[in-house]
C-alpha cells in the first residue's frame, strides 16, 4: 500500500498535519492538496482541535508544486494550471479563514508554493537551517499561492521584489529579521519550541483567537473607520464568550486562567 501523502493526528487539542512526500521534498500534488483539505475539515469541525501544526516529513517543509507531475508534460499539451491553482487558492483561503490558529513548523526549505503555504499560516516558526525561496523566477513563473499578496505586506515592496525576482534563498534568521516569520530557532531546539508553542495555543481562548484572525485579515483591506467598527463588533462578540469571564476572573483572583476555547 502506498504511504499517505499527508499524515494527521489529533491529541491534546493539537492537530498535527505532516506533508509526507520526503523523497520529493514534500512537493504539492493532488494527494497533498486532498490531505490538507481533509485536515482542514477536521480543524473546522472537531471542537477537540484548538490549534493546527503544519510541517513536513524529512529534511524539507515543502518544495512547492510537484514539477514532475500535473503541471508539465514535455512536448505535449500543457495541463490546466488554472485548475491546480484553483485548488490551492481555495485551500489558502480556508487556512486564513480557519477560526483557529495554524502554526507552520518550517523544518527545512519552503520553496515556491510551499513558501506561500507556510507564510499563510498564523505563526511561522522555522529551524535556523531552513530557507525560504521564491523559486518561481528560476522557471519562468510568477510567485503564486498568495506570495505576491503576503510578501509586500510582511516585508515591504522593495524586499518582496528583490526576494521574488532574484529567486535567492532567504535564511530563517533573515526572514525573522525582515518580519516575514515569527521566529527562527536552533535546530536542536526546534521540536521542543514547536511543541511548547502548540501546547500554549491549545490552552488559549480559541474562539477569540479566531475573531483576531478575522480582524487581522480584514485590516489588510479596511480603512481605519471600517476597522474600528469591525473591532467593536468582534470585541462585543469576544466579551460574550465564557473565556472572557474566565480570563477576567482569573486576573482578579490572581490565578492562571482555564480557558475552554468555546464561543
Ligand atoms: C522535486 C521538487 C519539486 C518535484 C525537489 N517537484 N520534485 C502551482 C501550480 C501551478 C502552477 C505553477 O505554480 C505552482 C506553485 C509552485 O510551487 S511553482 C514552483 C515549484 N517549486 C520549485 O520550483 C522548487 C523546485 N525545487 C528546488 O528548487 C530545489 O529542489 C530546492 C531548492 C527546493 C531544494 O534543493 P536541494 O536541497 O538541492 O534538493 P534537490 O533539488 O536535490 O531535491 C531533492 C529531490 O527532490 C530531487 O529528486 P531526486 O530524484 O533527484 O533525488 C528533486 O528533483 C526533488 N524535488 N523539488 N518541486
Amino acid at each position: 500500500m502506498s504511504q499517505a501523502a499527508v499524515v494527521t493526528s489529533l491529541a491534546d487539542g493539537i492537530l498535527r498535519v505532516t506533508i509526507n512526500r520526503p523523497e520529493r521534498l514534500n512537493a504539492l500534488n493532488e494527494a497533498v492538496w486532498r490531505g490538507i483539505m481533509a485536515a482542514l475539515d477536521i480543524a473546522e469541525q472537531d471542537a477537540g482541535c484548538r490549534v493546527v501544526v503544519l510541517t513536513g516529513a524529512g529534511r524539507a517543509f515543502c518544495a512547492g508544486q510537484d514539477l514532475s507531475s500535473e503541471v508539465y508534460v514535455k512536448g505535449g499539451p500543457q495541463p490546466d494550471l488554472g485548475l491546480v491553482l484553483d485548488r490551492y487558492n481555495g485551500m489558502l483561503l480556508r487556512m486564513r479563514r480557519l477560526p483557529k490558529p495554524i502554526i507552520a513548523a518550517v523544518n527545512g526549505v519552503a520553496a515556491g508554493g510551499g513558501a506561500g503555504v507556510a507564510l499563510a499560516c498564523d505563526l511561522v516558526i522555522a529551524k535556523r537551517s531552513a530557507t525560504f525561496l521564491q523559486a518561481f523566477a528560476k522557471i519562468g513563473l510568477i510567485p503564486d499561492c498568495a506570495s505576491t499578496w503576503l510578501l509586500p505586506r510582511m516585508i515591504g515592496d522593495a524586499r518582496a521584489r528583490g526576494h521574488a525576482m532574484l529567486a535567492e534563498p532567504i535564511k530563517a534568521e533573515q526572514a525573522e529579521a525582515w518580519g516575514m516569520i515569527w521566529k527562527a530557532v536552533d535546530d536542536d531546539q526546534f521540536d521542543a519550541e514547536v511543541a511548547a508553542l502548540a501546547e500554549r495555543l491549545a490552552m488559549a481562548p480559541t474562539h477569540s483567537l479566531g475573531l483576531q484572525k478575522q480582524a487581522f485579515l480584514a485590516s489588510l483591506d479596511n480603512d481605519l473607520a471600517a476597522q474600528l467598527d469591525l473591532e467593536k463588533r468582534l470585541q462585543i462578540e469576544a466579551a460574550g464568550s465564557p473565556d472572557y469571564l474566565e480570563g477576567v476572573g482569573a486576573f482578579i483572583e490572581k490565578r492562571p486562567a482555564n480557558f475552554t476555547g468555546k464561543a
